[in-house]
């Protein structure tokens, strides 16, 4: 990295600096997050797993919809991606009933304003998929708000373009896991606008951090899925007695190891490409 690059932000498992005027960094990290803690320990690979998994997908889906890619760096876990005035509401579809989601259907028989048939189960798949706004709370969390208002905050015509660019790419991306025996139950983005004024999707895209990714082998609907990458760890600090308060439980090396094997299968099984290929050569996935 140059001298001049500026440190911007931390997310949990992310750092963000500028590059210049009008390119950033994003350098997805090993750390991984579980019940909303990050966990001392890292998962070796899983930044370099989540950043190939949105490139592949990035280069796939351009022609769809422009995203912020503009190099994917020999590290294998750095994007240099175009600076966009991002919107301030994260676009979440949902194409099954799970997390949240799930929760205001047990209350309401609704989800982010949208009217759900009676009696679906949790994990059911939805007759189409539903999109769900949400706006960062000043908690850090993340609070569902319904499109209506998600229109006025970002303005009808740029909300529309987000919401038609998001549903599209989770179609493709869903429809492409679902042949190679991943469900991917739900996911966000995180779209701006270019200088021209363009609706770009930003951020990291269709990567198990942020998706609902559930093995297609055992789904079956009426109780909570595993989850595809984070299982082993979360099952592991559920029977550690761990109060999931900060600062989180250790895991032990059979737990890293087998996390780690299920971030390279998702990744294998979703590009195709041999997670060796992908180190010797990052650009692979941009093919
Ligand atoms: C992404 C984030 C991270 C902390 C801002 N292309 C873009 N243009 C403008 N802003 C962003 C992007 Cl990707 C942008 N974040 C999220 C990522 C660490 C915060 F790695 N914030």
């Amino acid at each position: 990295m140059s001298e001049a690059t500026v440190h911007l932000g931390s997310g949990k498992v992310r750092e963000l600096y500028a590059l210049d005027d009008e390119r950033l960094l994003l350098v997805a990290s090993d750390r991984i997050s579980t019940f909303d803690v990050v966990l001392p320990t890292p998962i070796p690979d899983k930044g370099r797993v989540l950043t190939g998994l949105s490139a592949f997908w990035f280069a796939r889906t351009k022609g769809m919809v422009p995203n912020h890619l503009l190099a994917l760096r020999d590290d294998g876990r750095s994007l240099e991606c175009r600076r966009l005035e991002m919107l301030p509401v994260e676009i979440v579809v949902r194409g099954y009933l799970a997390g949240s989601g799930w929760k205001d259907y047990t209350a309401t028989g609704q989800v982010c304003g949208h009217t759900l048939p009676a009696g679906l189960r949790e994990a059911d798949r939805l007759p189409e998929p539903i999109v769900t706004p949400a706006t960062k709370a000043d908690t850090g969390h993340d609070l569902n708000i319904d499109e209506d208002e998600a229109a006025r905050i970002c303005g009808r015509q740029r909300y529309a373009a987000a919401r038609e660019a998001a549903l599209g790419l989770y179609r493709f991306g869903e429809e492409h896991a679902a042949r190679r025996g991943i469900i991917v139950a739900d996911t966000k983005f995180e779209l701006g606008v270019d200088q021209e004024g363009a609706v770009v999707l930003g951020d990291e895209a269709l990567t198990p951090d942020s998706s609902r990714f559930w093995p297609a082998t055992g789904y079956e609907p009426g109780r909570p899925q595993p989850s595809f990458d984070k299982q082993f760890a979360r099952d592991w600090c559920e029977a550690s007695g761990w109060d999931k308060t900060a600062p989180g439980p250790e895991l032990p090396a059979d737990v890293v190891a087998g996390t780690r094997a299920r971030y390279l299968e998702a990744f294998e099984r979703l590009t195709e490409i041999s997670f060796e290929d992908y180190l010797a050569e990052p650009e692979v996935v941009l093919g």
